[in-house]
């Protein structure tokens, strides 16, 4: 029984040398969480060091972006006796920073994701969570730590990109009491919400209504997609970071109860199509995106399917589907 908080952080405690990670593409929660958990490693003494595919997207870029290292510029010869792994269902999901492991590395997953598959040494997983910073907010309790205002700036966009600004479904009494703690330190709630909902840039603006023409709908309107090709974003100039928000607009469809939205990749991924899916109301996404090999939650989820966006559209709605019949 290895998952208790007490057994997580006392073997937490014993480790000097930490990795932090998070899933490649991080996103809100991916970043906030491993962030706070950083500045906490540090204010118990240890040594860590976030190492990351992906740099912070440009949104979050008042984040501390010193602490972000990119697996691309870390030497493998790196030694660390511990890996903390957050926001990931599978380690496979952290991408080339596995290679910085060890066979003496301990492993510590930290997680709110329901499909989490437990690869840690040690598994700290809430399901019931709204956000992977929620379960850190506990972490920082669990070590009686008094959360400062740069770690409660860093948590506070975990949980307000995971609820969607305390919208969706997963968005608990627990999510307001933690926010408030948050805001009690004196974080700039104002400057935090204009860099994550509104701010574009005009390219983004421009790519928007490129997509807003290609959005198609079964004829009953309960499925909605739309496909950015290679092509669409080279026109405009925008970047698939641009696109992050867009999967928003199908679901707004008033009758709109599955959503999907499809990116062509270009680079070595070539010859594939990243999905995200929304879904509104009980219907589960997560088992679509499971099928394809990805993951998520019942409300948002995200794979990628080889084939053109043509193919990826048919098989998708196939099995959207059958997640509708059940
Ligand atoms: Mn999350």
């Amino acid at each position: 029984m290895k998952d208790s908080l007490d057994i997580f952080c006392s073997a937490l405690q014993k480790k000097d040398n930490f990795l932090l990670a998070s899933h490649v593409s991080p996103e809100g929660d991916a970043i906030g969480s491993v962030l706070a958990l950083d500045s906490l490693l540090h204010r118990l003494g240890k040594k860590a060091m976030i190492v990351c595919e992906d740099p912070i997207p440009e949104r979050l870029s008042f984040l501390p972006q010193d602490r972000w290292h990119l697996s691309k510029e870390i030497s493998k010869h790196r030694q660390f006796d511990a890996l903390v792994v957050a926001d990931c269902p599978t380690l496979e999901r952290i991408g080339e920073a596995s290679k910085l492991l060890g066979p003496e590395t301990q492993v510590f997953n930290i997680d709110h994701h329901v499909s989490n598959v437990r690869f840690g040494h040690y598994n700290y997983i809430r399901p019931e969570a709204c956000a992977c910073g929620e379960v850190v907010c506990e972490i920082f309790k669990r070590f009686k730590l008094k959360i400062n205002r740069d770690e409660a700036t860093a948590l506070y966009v975990s949980i307000a990109t995971d609820t969607g600004s305390f919208k969706y479904s997963n968005t608990t009494v627990k999510s307001h009491e933690i926010a408030s703690e948050l805001i009690q330190t004196g974080i700039d709630i104002e400057k935090i919400n204009d860099a994550l909902y509104a701010t574009y840039s005009l390219q983004t603006i421009q790519l928007y209504s490129v997509l807003l023409s290609k959005i198609q709908t079964t004829p009953d309107r309960m499925v909605a997609w739309a496909g950015l090709s290679r092509e669409d974003l080279k026109k405009t100039g925008g970047t698939y970071e641009d696109t992050e928000g867009f999967i928003d607009f199908l679901k707004y469809i008033k009758e709109v109860q599955f959503a999907f939205f499809m990116s062509e990749l270009d680079g070595p991924e070539k010859g594939f199509i990243r999905v995200s899916f929304r879904s509104k109301g009980d219907y589960d996404v997560s088992q679509v995106a499971v099928r394809f090999g990805g993951g998520g939650h019942k409300k948002a989820a995200g794979c990628t399917i080889s084939g053109s966006l043509e193919e990826v559209t048919e098989k998708v709605l196939n099995e959207i589907q059958q997640e509708y019949q059940r």
